[in-house]
């Protein structure tokens, strides 16, 4: 992370990986985030266009709702902060794409991990009450996003991305629309001053730069929502196929995932050490974690670990487990989460798609106890 962009300074993160300079694209390795709440200097970056000129004044940044609404709004920030209630919550923002770089053979996009994802305290208002304001109409069926950024030829004329959702889900009280994470005004380079925040979804709909948002009487078709983008096929394909022709839907809740968090990989331990602490977190799209699973030896034995409490529905779960080693030598840690409805993360990436999405293939940390062998 070289250059200084106009209004991001790379300086200002930390241990980022870089999957693309431009349009900026950065992941954050798994033992990066290690902390409850992800910290703006460590939280990954996805950009899919240039990155707009940077808002002189943040209150005066106007936003606007249109379409199937009775009463078009337009509200600068700061009339948005004072007309409605505030909300703050702890929540995942992860790519459609984490995961992408273990489809065999290799998937279009960029190569994500698991580290296309952070859990950050995101404050602002509920779009939900916005959307009551202006009042929908009968007609209402889907959004549609607009950012001030231009697209990868710098057209400002072209949305870099432009995605939507069903109105059902832009009315969930969880749906922010955010100026403030972790307690800061909204950094520039994760949208500030003003963005959406749509959990447990793609990332792709968590608008950056907001300036509008359009109701529509049918699904969106913006930059984004057509042809393979965040689709997956509706029949499972064989690994490799172009997908032509394929019926596909919508991708809408993410699958569950974990990571190791701690230790790292390659970690190595001490001659006769006999047990490893072992941390990380856990989430499941719309749905919530029913247990978290370790194993040192391939999935033979699995050992259930503690689960903290998540603060609020979309907040991510801490879990730790103090894992027995037999004896000094070479292990991999496996970690496995399980969602509410029964669904377990698979050891190998299953689901092959030309786009390389909802791949949530166990995270897998290699350790040593004792000298090298
Ligand atoms: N305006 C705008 N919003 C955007 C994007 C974009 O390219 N432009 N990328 C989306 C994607 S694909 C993701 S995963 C998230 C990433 O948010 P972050 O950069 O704050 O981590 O922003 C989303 N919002
Ligand atoms: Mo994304």
């Amino acid at each position: 992370m070289q250059d200084r962009k106009a209004g991001f300074d790379p300086s200002d993160k930390e241990g980022l990986s870089l999957l693309s300079d431009t349009p900026l694209v950065a992941e954050t390795p798994e033992e990066c985030l290690d902390d409850e709440t992800t910290p703006v200097t460590r939280f990954f970056i996805r950009n899919n266009g240039l990155l707009p000129r940077p808002a002189e004044d943040a209150e005066t940044w106007t936003f606007t709702l249109d379409g199937e609404v009775e009463r078009p709004l337009r509200l600068t920030l700061a009339e948005l902060k004072s007309r409605f209630p505030r909300k703050t919550f702890r929540m995942v923002l992860e790519c459609g794409g984490n995961g992408r770089s273990f489809f065999e053979p290799e998937a279009e996009g960029n190569p994500w991990t698991h580290g296309g994802v952070g859990c950050a305290e995101w404050t602002g208002v509920a779009l939900g009450d916005v959307l009551r304001a202006a009042g929908l109409k009968d007609t209402a069926l889907f959004t549609g996003h607009f950012g001030a950024d231009p697209d990868k030829q710098g057209s400002h004329g072209r949305q870099a991305m432009s995605r939507g959702m069903p109105v059902a889900k832009a009315l969930e009280e969880h749906t922010l629309l955010v100026w403030a994470m972790n307690g800061e005004p909204l950094p520039f380079i994760h949208g500030g001053p003003l963005r959406l925040v749509v959990p447990g979804w793609p990332g792709s709909l968590s608008q950056k730069w907001l300036t509008r948002i359009w109701i529509r009487d049918r699904e969106h078709d913006g930059p984004g929502m057509t042809g393979l983008s965040y689709r997956l096929p509706v029949r499972p394909l064989p690994p490799g196929s172009d997908g032509k022709g394929v019926e596909t839907r919508i991708l809408e809740s993410m699958p569950v995932r974990s990571i190791v968090t701690a230790p790292a990989d390659g970690s190595r331990y001490p001659e006769g050490t006999r047990s490893i602490a072992v941390r990380g977190a856990a989430w499941a799209g719309d749905d919530t974690i029913a247990r978290v699973e370790v194993s040192l030896d391939g999935g033979a034995t699995w050992q259930e670990a503690a689960l903290a409490a998540p603060r609020n529905r979309y907040d991510w779960v801490r879990w730790h487990v103090l894992l027995p080693v037999p004896s000094d030598g070479y292990y991999e840690i496996f970690a496995r989460a399980t969602d509410s409805r029964g669904r377990a993360q698979p050891f190998r990436a299953v689901n092959w798609n030309p786009n390389g999405y909802g791949c949530n293939v166990m995270h897998r940390v290699a350790v040593t106890v004792g000298p090298e062998v």
